[in-house]
């Protein structure tokens, strides 16, 4: 794969209503796009979702820039790379700071596979055209925002609601959903929130929910196993999970039943991949998460969600839902509960020039060719 030019654009959508979780809220959602140029022309883009706060894990936006223009950009325009998987492999001198390395990973993949012709859909191989989407829903000022809010997805079709829980809010309103909504696919994210807490938790045991994502702390792994022998409620867990390895120890310490996979958590498509393999080799539901993403990692999350072995729906919802306004070409609508998986070259997906330069800075030059 023969370089020309990489490039990162700083861009910003506002959201259309703040995001609050345990740890604080999100207003607008600032990202970059990577942008490969290779000598033949062809262009591939990635995406760097790190918030800018370092309270969902610690890399922030910041960090993550950093780390691309000191490490990873020499790392990997000195290597020769011929195919996106050595991408991995030639930046892991580089310890974590996985949403750095899986920006400029998938933007290897996108490009590799519109120089070769093929779409992302068909590396996993993807085997839906339309996949069933749920929604994550942040904490809400009262129950009748809350219940206005959960009434509108399921309207708007919505197959699973997830709701951000922290400690003092967190039964009340499940229960409030789950009466409304006896049915329902609920699950509700702590994101780390309950440190010894354990009774609290099992106070939800009886609401019938999906799955609890990340009740504890991170790296608390045997209380995790311990509140999982506890509950009858199916645990998931997000920030614990960073790479392979972390599966297996998940796996024999019983520490959940179920993975919320994020591609930028642990570094990129190729690790994501392993990481499914393992997930099915021990029995373990997986699931794709989101970041907020734009239509560039929205379209590549799409792709690899249609892969066997996603039957839970993830947060995965159409870009109305976070945003007025997206920078690709054809942003994700919500159509019978599902949305539609592109089948472009690549990750599918195309910008929209004017929508980068409205929502984006000028670009900033990581690499030129000079010779
Ligand atoms: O914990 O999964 C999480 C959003 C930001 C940071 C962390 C999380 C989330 C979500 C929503 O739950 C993800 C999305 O809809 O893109
Ligand atoms: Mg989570």
């Amino acid at each position: 794969m023969h370089i020309k030019k990489i490039e990162s654009i700083a861009c910003r959508l506002p959201l259309k209503q703040p995001f609050v979780t345990s740890y604080g809220q999100l207003t607008e959602k600032a990202f970059d796009i990577i942008r490969i140029t290779a000598t033949d022309g062809t262009v591939g883009f990635g995406e760097l979702v790190a918030f800018e706060q370092p309270d969902y894990i610690e890399e922030t936006l910041f960090s993550a820039r950093q780390v691309i223009r000191k490490q990873l950009i020499p790392l990997v325009t000195a290597a020769n790379i011929i195919h996106p998987d050595q991408v991995s492999t030639c930046v892991s001198v580089v310890q974590g700071n996985a949403m750095a390395k899986a920006a400029i990973e998938t933007a290897f993949w996108d490009l590799h596979a519109k120089q070769s012709g093929y779409s992302m859909a068909e590396v996993y191989p993807s085997i839906h055209n339309q996949i069933p989407v749920g929604v994550s829903v942040g904490i809400q000022p009262t129950i009748g925002h809350l219940l206005a809010q959960v009434e509108e997805y399921v309207a708007q079709g919505y197959q699973r609601i997830k709701l951000k829980i922290k400690p003092g809010s967190d039964r009340a309103p499940l229960l409030a959903i789950r009466e409304r909504f006896p049915e329902l696919l609920l699950m509700a994210d702590a994101n780390g929130a309950y440190v010894g807490q354990e009774d609290v938790l099992m106070a939800l045991d009886t609401l019938g929910l999906a799955m609890i994502e990340q009740p504890l702390q991170v790296r608390n792994l045997t209380g995790h196993a311990a509140l999982q022998k506890r509950m009858r409620t199916p645990l998931c867990l997000d920030e614990d999970i960073r790479c392979v390895e972390d599966i297996d120890t998940v796996a024999a310490l019983g520490s959940c039943q179920a993975i919320n996979l994020k591609i930028p958590r642990v570094g990129g498509i190729t690790e994501a991949q392993k990481i499914v393999k393992a997930c099915k080799e021990h029995g373990l539901t997986v699931w794709l998460g989101g970041m907020f993403e734009s239509g560039v990692g929205r379209g590549m999350n799409l792709q690899f969600a249609s892969q066997a072995g996603f039957d839970f729906p993830g947060d995965l919802s159409a870009a109305d839902r976070y945003y007025f306004d997206d920078i690709v070409e054809q942003p994700a609508v919500i159509e019978n509960g599902c949305l539609a998986v592109p089948r472009g070259k690549g990750f599918g997906v195309s910008l929209a020039e004017e929508k980068l330069i409205k929502y984006g800075e000028r670009p900033f030059v990581l690499f030129e060719k000079t010779h």
